[in-house]
């Protein structure tokens, strides 16, 4: 396929950039991490949607360099913030299927000079899909560096929940779906999100609410008592330039 033969060549042609959306705390709403996300502005073809082009790099592999590269890039250019701001990268199964993902997260954070707790690493149900225990190890490891995980699109996957008692999650993320809904006035979304609170809450994790988009949005979410919000109504995904501006104003 055409776009897969560009794909091969993104990283090489510097065609991949980061961007970085804010996350807030839900009470203070000051920024207390960034998720990084992958773009690319493909020579070829033009601008090309990360919904588009992660699969087929999943597909093909070819998100095991593309995701070192990320993780690279994201730790270097985080080094640039206030120490209290985290950075959030996200990994896919197929990086934490493979034995030395630890190692390629050690080079990151030795390359960078980032501290490992400023490091938070993204991850789905998805990698419970498969036997999980390549994919445990290799985030045992990471939390042994002293780098948190979160549990990304919580309520979406297939898996059954007792996996949360294997991987000690930092935060669970629930999926921009019930938030919505929830704002939509969905009595089931209230209800499921109020019950992955409490869970959260009793396996001592926080929780990050995805795809708040309003100040109504926002209420809701906290009198729910997520602990942290991202979405669009604090910030879209942005340069890493202007991303860094959010600190000069407002020190
Ligand atoms: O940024 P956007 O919402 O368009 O991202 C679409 C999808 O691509 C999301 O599911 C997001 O998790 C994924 N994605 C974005 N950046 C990365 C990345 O660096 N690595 C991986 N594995 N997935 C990413
Ligand atoms: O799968 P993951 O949660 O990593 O995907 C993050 C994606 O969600 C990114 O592509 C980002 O652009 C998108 N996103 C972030 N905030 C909002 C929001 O408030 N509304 C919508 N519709 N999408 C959002
Ligand atoms: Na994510
Ligand atoms: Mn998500």
């Amino acid at each position: 396929r055409q776009l897969e033969f560009a794909l091969r060549q993104a990283l090489e042609r510097r065609e991949l950039v980061l961007n970085y959306q804010p996350v807030v705390d839900a009470t203070s709403e000051s920024v207390v991490s960034f998720e990084a996300l992958v773009r690319w502005n493909s020579t070829d073809h033009g601008p090309i949607s990360p919904g588009k082009f992660v699969p087929i790099a999943e597909d093909t592999r070819l998100i095991v360099p593309i995701g070192t590269w990320v993780l690279e890039q994201a730790c270097r250019e985080a080094t640039r913030w206030p120490e209290h701001v985290r950075i959030a990268v996200n990994v896919s199964p197929e990086q934490l299927f493979e034995p030395d993902f630890a190692t390629t997260v050690v080079r990151a954070l030795t390359a960078s000079g980032l501290e490992a707790r400023r490091l938070e690493l993204e991850v789905t149900e998805s990698i419970f899909l498969r036997d999980a225990s390549v994919a445990r190890s290799s985030l045992e490891q990471v939390m042994a560096l002293g780098c948190t995980v979160a549990l990304d699109d919580f309520g979406t996957g297939y898996s059954s929940l007792g996996y949360l008692r294997k991987i000690k999650f930092s935060t669970i993320k629930v999926d921009r779906s019930f938030v919505t809904g929830a704002a939509q006035d969905s009595k089931e979304s209230l209800a499921i999100i109020r019950a992955v609170v409490a869970m959260a809450e009793s396996l001592e994790m926080s929780t990050t609410a995805e795809g708040v988009e309003s100040a109504e949005e926002a209420d809701m979410i906290r009198r729910l008592g997520c602990t942290k919000i991202q979405g669009y109504y604090f910030g879209r995904p942005m340069p890493a330039e202007d991303a860094l501006r959010l600190f000069r104003r407002r020190p």
